[in-house]
């Protein structure tokens, strides 16, 4: 192991600290810590009834949430004409220059029904969308599309895609800087990847928009913020992505861990009800049957050595505190060498052999004064 060694003695030399640069911030109900919940009901025309748009903070959510349990779940709901909408979005980055963003990543569960007939899947995950402008006075606004197969027309964007079934009843993480693309719809309906939209608007900021509502070709957000999670049409349809109201018309999901990087400083953002205490657990207490009622109420800590074995990737790894049990760890390039001693905090899931625990990079830790 004398080349892991190397690069973990180098990581110590070059002054790379996961935790001093980067910050997760728990977002409740009580402490929006600046974000803003916004819904609007979907109508039918002739139709006197409302479609209630739900966005709601959850205790719970379904197990493989790095930073689970709680998350927003996000209901657009019905409304055929006019679709419901939820919205959860920042001001925090107003002011700042989209080529100074180093990271755009969240983490949602899409389940795999809504749209009608109500077996027919949504075509697009809860998106992430930007409010920008250059000089202050001309806006654009930026949506992230993850799925489909984006064709360009005379270079204008069309991409009227769906998920790939693998996508839908999983937590998956989507990287807006490096997957999907970015639709521009009041830029002659053009769009690209993000290096591309950065070619095209090197001065584009991100910018609190005019007003705050939801009417299509103005610089309106429902929440008034910059930066937004939004799920349902902000129309029925648009020649760019076909009927716009499948995207989330009675859909269902979860929306959980937002990191933006600015110049490489990040922050998580953590949306539950309010903070889970957390347990301490040796690796044999991970299958006690108690697990089962408490997992959606407590946050887990598990410790041990990191085993070298099949489970060992960029993502997860195996750690075993001697009880020969040992806990699947899942984080997202969780930068740990094998037969480092560690902890891990995250949520648990003992429906599976071996038992997971789900987290961020973030929380998991070396422990330093153990050697190997
Ligand atoms: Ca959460």
């Amino acid at each position: 192991m004398r080349r892991l060694a190397l690069v973990a003695g180098l990581t110590v030399l070059l002054g790379f600290c996961t935790d001093c640069r980067a910050e997760t911030v728990l977002v409740t109900p009580s402490n929006m810590q600046g974000w803003v919940a916004a819904s609007a009901d979907g109508k039918v025309t002739g139709d006197p009834r409302n479609y209630p748009a739900k966005g709601e903070f959850r205790e719970s959510s379904p197990a493989g949430n790095p930073l689970g349990p709680g998350a927003y779940n996000m209901q657009p709901g019905g409304g055929l004409d006019i679709p419901g909408q939820v919205w959860l979005g920042t001001d925090a980055y107003n002011g700042v220059y989209l080529r100074d963003i180093s990271r755009l990543t969240y983490w949602h569960y899409t389940k795999l029904t809504g749209n009608n007939p109500p077996n027919e899947r949504v075509s697009q995950p809860p998106n992430l969308q930007l409010m920008v402008t250059r000089d202050g006075i001309n806006y654009r606004y930026f949506i992230h599309m993850p799925w489909g197969t984006p064709t360009w027309e005379n270079g204008e964007l069309r991409n009227d895609g769906i998920g790939p079934l693998s996508d839908y009843g999983v937590w998956k993480m989507v990287d807006c800087m490096t997957q999907g693309v970015w639709w521009d719809p009041y830029g002659g309906d053009w769009g690209g990847t993000w290096s591309e939209l950065l070619q095209r608007y090197p001065q584009a900021r991100l910018q609190t928009p005019v007003s705050v509502g939801n009417t299509w070709g103005l610089a309106q957000t429902l929440t008034g913020c910059s930066l937004n999670f939004e799920w349902g049409g902000r129309k029925v349809t648009d020649r760019v992505t076909g009927p716009w109201w499948k995207e989330g018309y009675w859909g269902d999901a979860f929306l959980d861990a937002f990191t933006i990087g600015v110049n490489g400083i990040e922050t998580t953002y953590d949306f539950d009800v309010a903070p889970k205490p957390q347990v301490i657990l040796n690796n044999r207490a991970t299958r006690d049957s108690i697990i089962s009622n408490a997992k959606d109420r407590f946050v887990f800590t598990v410790f041990g050595k990191v085993d070298f074995n099949q489970y060992f990737t960029a993502d997860t790894f195996t750690v075993d505190d001697g009880s020969g049990r040992p806990v699947l760890v899942r984080a997202f390039n969780h930068g740990v060498n094998p037969f480092e001693y560690v902890k891990a905090t995250g949520t648990l899931d003992n429906t599976k052999e071996p038992v997971e625990l789900t987290t961020t990079a973030d929380r998991v830790t070396v422990l330093s004064g153990f050697a190997f």
